[in-house]
């Protein structure tokens, strides 16, 4: 099956030429703008299309992202409302993101910005510590990453929540919480506020200053959702007022963020450029040949997302 690789913002074929390579007798892949034989490309792998991209692909049925939001396909305009979006699922990428969390918990709990101020200068002094037991975690979003995130941190001790959209089974010792004032709710007992949500229109500015005015007074955001789901002045004025003590931001709403940006000097935050974890190429590898069996049986690819709800 041919499929078209699209990219306004990275060089896909660079990245995943291999895992291309490896599965060129199940699919071909041509690079956009695909010139000669458009009309074959049935399927095509996208991160940050160009808004014009897909009105050269009259018979496609499904666009594969490489990663796990599938926001910016969705987003874009010439996306046709008849195709599929699938956005990869990848357990390997949930145990990354887990590890990642955890250390800016323990980063937040052990008080490593102040143990690093004093190597600075020079300063020998133990800190008061607190136990894992006395700092609540909140994840807002327990879906495939969150559940493994939230999983992870009950292992060591954390007392964790989560929030969703709809009801949901928990996992053991976490306590589930859903809708506007399940969200309150779970913010009055929150020291530690970690979003994993997916970007859609009712989650776009929703870490405002509501938000943080509700948590505990001197928590902490992880931040690694989507850049476009978090208010920056109402941010800024909740690190200011000391209402957060902290940050981890790894998704920005303009990336790269811009070399001018406040957050690249701001003392009480901590960055790393969307680089939580990646997906493994042989889960893109998968997602692709996965979604041109169904294609091909005239199904509904495995993790197509719901277009209605928006991930
Ligand atoms: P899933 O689709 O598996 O889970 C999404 C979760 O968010 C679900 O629990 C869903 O609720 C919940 N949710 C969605 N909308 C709302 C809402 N309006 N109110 C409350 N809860 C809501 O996604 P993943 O776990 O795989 O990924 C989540 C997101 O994490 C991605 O979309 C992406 O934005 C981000 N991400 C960031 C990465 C990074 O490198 N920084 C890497 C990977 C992901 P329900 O269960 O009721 O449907
Ligand atoms: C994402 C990802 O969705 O990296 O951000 O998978």
């Amino acid at each position: 099956m041919r499929c078209a690789v699209i990219s306004r913002k990275f060089d896909l074929r660079a990245y995943y030429g291999k895992a291309l390579a490896q599965i060129a007798d199940r699919i071909e892949s041509v690079d956009h703008p695909v010139t000669d034989g458009a009309e074959a490309v049935r399927i095509a792998l996208a991160w940050h299309p160009h808004a014009d991209a897909f009105e050269r692909y009259p018979n496609l049925k499904a666009v594969c992202t490489i990663g796990a939001g599938a926001d910016n396909v969705l987003a874009c305009p010439s996306l046709p409302s008849d195709v599929h979006v699938v956005r990869v699922v990848d357990p390997g990428q949930a145990q990354m993101m887990a590890g990642f969390v955890t250390w800016h918990v323990i980063w937040h709990q052990r008080k490593f910005a102040t143990f690093m101020q004093h190597q600075r200068d020079r300063i020998w002094q133990r800190l008061e510590q607190r136990p894992a037991s006395t700092v609540p975690v909140a994840i807002l979003g327990y879906g495939k990453i969150g559940e493994r995130v939230a999983t992870h941190l009950t292992g060591l001790g954390f007392p964790v929540k989560a929030w969703s959209r709809t009801p949901k089974p928990m996992a053991p010792d976490v306590q589930g919480f859903h809708g506007r004032d399940g969200l309150f709710a779970m913010l009055a007992e929150t020291e530690v506020l970690v979003n994993l949500l997916p970007l859609t229109p009712e989650t776009r500015g929703l870490l405002n200053r509501d938000v943080f005015a509700a948590m505990k007074p001197g928590g902490y955001l992880i931040q690694t959702g989507r850049g476009e789901q978090m208010v920056e002045a109402d941010f800024l004025s909740a690190l200011e007022s000391g209402q957060l003590s902290g940050a981890s931001l790894d998704v920005f709403a303009v990336e790269p963020l811009p070399t001018d940006h406040v957050f690249w000097h701001h003392p009480k935050i901590v960055m790393t450029p969307h680089d939580a974890c990646d997906v493994s190429f042989a889960a893109v590898a998968d997602t692709l040949v996965a979604t041109a069996a169904a294609i091909e049986a005239g199904q509904r690819p495995p993790h197509a997302v719901d277009r209605s709800r928006g991930y």
